[in-house]
């Protein structure tokens, strides 16, 4: 998979690829991640990237002619399968979606910033919008990360038996049972015996029944 991020701020989007999954996914080439920054392609002499919005009213928005000129650059050199716009109001981000983006060969991220982009931008070019959730960034770059994290991950070979995303939360719609490890007994609280118990089908009921417990009192709306 090969994913292009477009951004103002690209110094926002070079740690969260550069440790543990995501780097060694990187390493062992089953993903690109490449970051661009918008204002190399502004053709002005200031560089500006952005604009007062027509009809007045507070906040910059993110000027068509850069974001199209590099967008135009990279179509020029390969298909690509989705070109996402990061915004607050795009369509919820789930597991689904995660899935779906995990298929996929080449992947374009837009972070939007300020107001957002224009719109005509939008109408042009995007294929999906997304959103991580309901609460405003300043930026489209964390949310991003958050979906290139979920997506990569997906991807076969990238996680091993140790972190398979079969037993992720969300997977099979449940969220995952409750984890332990040494010591058996911590200032008083013990480990479940069973999980002690060396009976590994014992342990799966137990698991079972305490990730549906789980999701019914914390996420009764997945069971729905
Ligand atoms: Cl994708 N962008 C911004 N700026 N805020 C958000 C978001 C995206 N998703 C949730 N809040």
């Amino acid at each position: 998979m090969r994913i292009d991020i477009l951004t103002v701020l690209p110094q926002l989007l070079e740690s969260p690829f550069s440790a543990s999954i995501m780097q060694r996914a990187q390493d062992k080439g089953h993903v690109e991640i490449l970051v661009h920054n918008i204002r190399d392609y502004a053709a002005n002499k200031h560089k500006n990237v952005d604009d007062y919005q027509y009809g007045g009213g507070a906040g910059m928005v993110m000027s068509i002619e850069p974001i199209a000129a590099l967008i135009e650059k990279l179509q020029a050199e390969r298909n690509y399968d989705a070109i996402i716009y990061m915004t607050p109001d795009g369509e919820l981000f789930e597991q689904s979606a995660c899935n779906q983006l995990s298929l996929l060969e080449n992947i374009m991220i837009l972070c939007g910033h300020y107001k957002g982009v224009d719109e005509r931008i939008r109408e042009k070019y995007i294929t999906q919008e997304i959103s991580i959730g309901s609460y405003v960034l300043s930026g489209g770059e964390l949310a991003a990360a958050v979906v290139v994290d979920a997506v990569v991950r997906l991807i076969p070979g990238v996680l091993n038996d140790e972190t398979s995303a079969l037993t992720d939360s969300f997977q099979d719609g449940l969220l995952s049972p409750p984890v332990y490890t040494r010591p058996p007994e911590f200032k008083g609280m013990k480990v479940p015996e069973v999980l002690l118990s060396g009976d590994f089908a014992k342990i799966e009921v137990w698991r079972e029944e305490q990730a549906l417990k789980r999701t019914q009192e914390r996420r009764p709306d997945l069971l729905e």
